[in-house]
């Protein structure tokens, strides 16, 4: 067994152990009332769930098993010469539980050089989509493709104990996180670099691999895919991509169909679709106002010009966060390190500015700051990465490492299969006159 694999297993039978425990003694203690508006509003708020790799706070943030994205960026270890993270040490740290020493991030990159090998039927499939497809779509094809490869569902067909279902779902993570940057890569060559592709080089980390295979040498590129990688992991579990991987793994699917499930959730333009709903909407902007550097007092006539249409403002507002999403602060200042005068990036900076009072005031919106989305287009356009429609499969490449990391804890915990209740208006009805029993079991 892998000195990783190891260290996983021996945390999780100790949280196995502990979970029992405070089962037996606090199973039937309640955690929160649900209100029949929460039932029809998205059961927002409603605690409902296990997710161990990270937490968020409305106010604060996200924290990784603890750790907030500026002491990660303080304590995981760099890339030579480097100064953001590498994305290896917040798996390392989601899966484990504890931060990385260098040796382990090195040891991670290493393992998933040696798995990254992406059989040629994946690459096939992905060729027989036409070149309008939506790169998402032929990113989530890619990883279907792939399931072919699946170390838990030929296991599970063989007939295998369920106390070591999470065995060959930590190998089917780790071949799949070290798969998906040449899927991406070859996706972004093939639809927009004339099929001409780049071979993956043996001594690159994983995201810096990326980058390269992408055709995007300039190392502050390659800092950038770090930095991305690491804030768009994880977000705790009840977000549209987390909450789907963990319910479609809950029926045993492999982590390649639970992963592709979760990444069509990830394609909806109210989650991970909105990085580049937000560079389509400047770029629109732009154009309508004829200028590249429009103006705060333009920007807000173009904002309100966007709500009376009944559309949203993609890039800002939150499902949780009350607060400007720390990683979108984490973008901000790398962009004012490594371009400041960049004139989209200025124009992102006068929309936060401009946007958070506008929405305020309509009084409806809980939260009228910036997410992630709003910042990271600009950041990737200064670079001439212009092709806004592949942005979302950036967040999705990201987005494995924490819902991989979550799976492998589903398995090892036993967690058992997701079917909460739901009811009919008919039936809540029946409850709001009295008639209790028409709830059902
Ligand atoms: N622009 C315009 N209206 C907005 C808005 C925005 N950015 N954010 C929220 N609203 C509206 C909602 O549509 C809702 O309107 P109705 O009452 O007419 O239906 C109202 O304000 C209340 O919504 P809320 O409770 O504040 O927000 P929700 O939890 O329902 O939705 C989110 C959260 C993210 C879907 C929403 O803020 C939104 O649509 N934002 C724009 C899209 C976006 O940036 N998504 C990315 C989120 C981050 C990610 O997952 O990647």
């Amino acid at each position: 067994m892998g000195i990783i694999k190891e260290r996983f297993k021996a945390k999780a039978d100790l949280a196995n152990a502990e979970i029992k425990e405070m089962l037996k003694e606090h199973g039937s203690k309640k955690i929160g009332e649900v209100t029949l508006s929460q039932i029809y509003q998205g059961m927002r708020g409603i605690t409902g769930l296990v997710t161990e790799t990270s937490l968020l706070d409305a106010q604060e943030g996200i924290r990784f098993r603890g750790y907030s994205i500026p002491e990660l960026q303080q304590k995981l270890a760099t890339a030579p010469g480097g100064g953001e993270p590498l994305p290896e040490g917040l798996f390392y740290l989601m899966l484990v539980g504890e931060l990385p020493n260098e040796e382990d991030v090195n040891h991670i990159t290493s393992v998933w050089q040696r798995r990254s090998h992406v059989p040629n039927h994946v690459f096939a499939t992905i060729d027989a989509l036409p070149i309008n497809t939506h790169p998402m779509t032929m990113f989530v094809t890619g990883v279907m493709a792939l399931q072919t490869e699946s170390n838990f569902a030929k296991e599970y067909a063989k007939g295998i104990n369920k106390k070591d279902y999470w065995n060959p779902v930590y190998d089917d993570a780790m071949d799949l996180i070290a798969r998906l940057p040449r899927i991406a890569a070859y996706i972004y060559r093939r639809k927009y670099k004339n099929n001409d592709h780049i071979q993956p080089n043996g001594l690159l980390d994983w995201a810096g691999n990326l980058a390269h295979m992408m055709g995007y040498e300039d190392e502050s590129f390659k800092e950038l895919m770090r930095l991305y990688m690491t804030i768009h992991a994880d977000h705790e579990g009840g977000n549209v991509s987390a909450h789907t991987t963990h319910l479609v793994g809950s029926a045993l699917s492999d982590p390649y169909l639970s992963y592709a499930a979760g990444m069509n959730g990830l394609a909806g333009p109210l989650h991970g679709l909105a990085n580049q709903e937000v560079i389509k909407w400047i770029f629109e902007m732009q154009q309508e106002l004829g200028t590249d550097a429009p103006t705060k007092e333009q920007i807000a006539n173009y904002v309100q010009q966007t709500l009376s249409s009944g559309k949203v403002v993609p890039g800002y507002g939150h499902a949780v966060l009350r607060k400007t999403d720390p990683r979108f602060t984490a973008q901000m200042e790398f962009g004012k390190k490594h371009m400041p005068d960049d004139k989209l990036v200025n124009t992102v900076w006068n929309i936060y500015e401009t946007v958070p009072p506008i929405l305020q005031s309509l009084g409806k919106i809980k939260n009228p700051w910036p997410n992630v989305d709003a910042h990271s287009g600009a950041l990737l356009v200064h670079y001439g990465l212009v092709e806004y429609e592949f942005y979302t499969v950036l967040f999705a490449v990201s987005r494995a490492l924490g819902v991989m990391a979550s799976l492998c804890w589903d398995r090892a915990l036993g967690f058992a299969l997701e079917r909460p209740k739901s009811v009919t208006t008919e039936s809540v009805k029946g409850w709001l006159e009295g008639k209790d029993e028409i709830w059902g079991d």
